[in-house]
């Protein structure tokens, strides 16, 4: 990206929000800030409309400081809760009809390769459970077989959220919510077992109550897609609307479920993948 587009042009100086002339004294882009540095510069998304202890909202914003090349990455989003934070992404994004975030994506990156052949543009899916695992999954599944140089990343928020509480398919079972009273009959879906399996290079599951580890599969997971293949990133992020607990239990929440045993931390990479990461990340220790 060429930073001279969000210059502002000096007769407006004085009609731009103060959150536009912020970003522009102190934006990420070029820097190579990541979750370490949150707090000292303007970040990609900082006010947002989602509920409080909203677990989707804190893995965004840890996502956002993670990407590798904030400047040169393209968030293809969908239909869902994250949708509502995307207008307010500081970030070029687009938003797909609900379940086609991969097909776009696919099409985008490879525009994108034509375009700039000389330029490293990452494609990066953010999107729901619901969007990813249900109604989305025969395109995210495609893109994968494809071997697309996409990364794939699921807030999974075990439901649908944005639509009042459904069960989606990687709500776990027995699960109860409002628009599922009965209870779920089925198993949450394995997903980064379906990944690995349908030809991603990288998988990982994780939370953002390991922003540090969180922080560093984002990475591998964009990097590995840029010359490797896809990847994958499934994000555990509880609702505190669907699922009725306290927004300040959002955390202990993710800690609680880890203790019993529902959710755990993974990583799938390929020997290809591990080459290539080993590499890059070698490399970043002489520097
Ligand atoms: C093609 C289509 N089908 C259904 C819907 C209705 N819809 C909007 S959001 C949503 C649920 C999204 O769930 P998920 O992807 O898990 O995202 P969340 O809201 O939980 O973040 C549904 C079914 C839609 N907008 N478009
Ligand atoms: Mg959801």
């Amino acid at each position: 990206m060429n930073k001279s587009i969000f210059k502002i042009t000096p007769c407006f100086e004085d009609i731009m929000p103060d959150e536009y002339k912020e970003l522009v004294e102190s934006d990420p882009f070029g820097k190579g800030l990541g979750v370490s540095q949150l707090g000292t510069y303007k970040e990609l998304l900082e006010e947002h409309p989602l509920c409080a202890g909203c677990g989707l909202a804190l893995s965004l914003r840890l996502i956002l400081a993670s990407l590798p090349n904030p400047e040169d990455t393209v968030i293809v989003g969908s239909t869902g809760c994250s949708a509502l934070a995307f207008p307010q992404v500081a970030l070029h994004n687009i938003h797909s009809v609900f379940g086609n975030q991969n097909a776009v994506a696919s099409g985008l990156k490879r525009a994108l390769k034509l375009r700039f052949p000389d330029k490293v543009k990452d494609v990066v899916v953010i999107a729901g459970d619901g969007a990813t695992a249900d109604i989305g999954l025969d395109m995210v599944m495609q893109s994968w077989f494809r071997c697309e140089n996409i990364t794939t990343i699921m807030l999974d928020n075990e439901a649908y959220a944005n639509t009042g509480g459904q069960e989606s398919g990687m709500s776990p079972q027995g699960t109860v919510l409002n628009m599922a009273p009965k209870g779920k009959k089925f198993p949450k879906i394995s997903m980064p077992e379906i990944a690995r399996e349908s030809g991603c290079a990288y998988v990982a599951a994780i939370s953002p109550a390991q922003p540090k580890r969180l922080e560093k599969m984002v990475r591998r997971a964009i990097l590995t897609a840029r010359e490797v293949g896809p990847s994958y990133v499934q994000i555990f992020s509880p609702c505190p609307t669907n699922y009725k607990f306290k927004p300040q239990e959002m955390v202990a929440r993710i800690k609680q479920r880890e203790k019993e045993g529902f959710f755990k931390s993974k990583e799938y990479i390929t020997t290809e993948a591990q080459e290539y990461l080993a590499g890059l990340e070698e490399g970043k220790k002489d520097e």
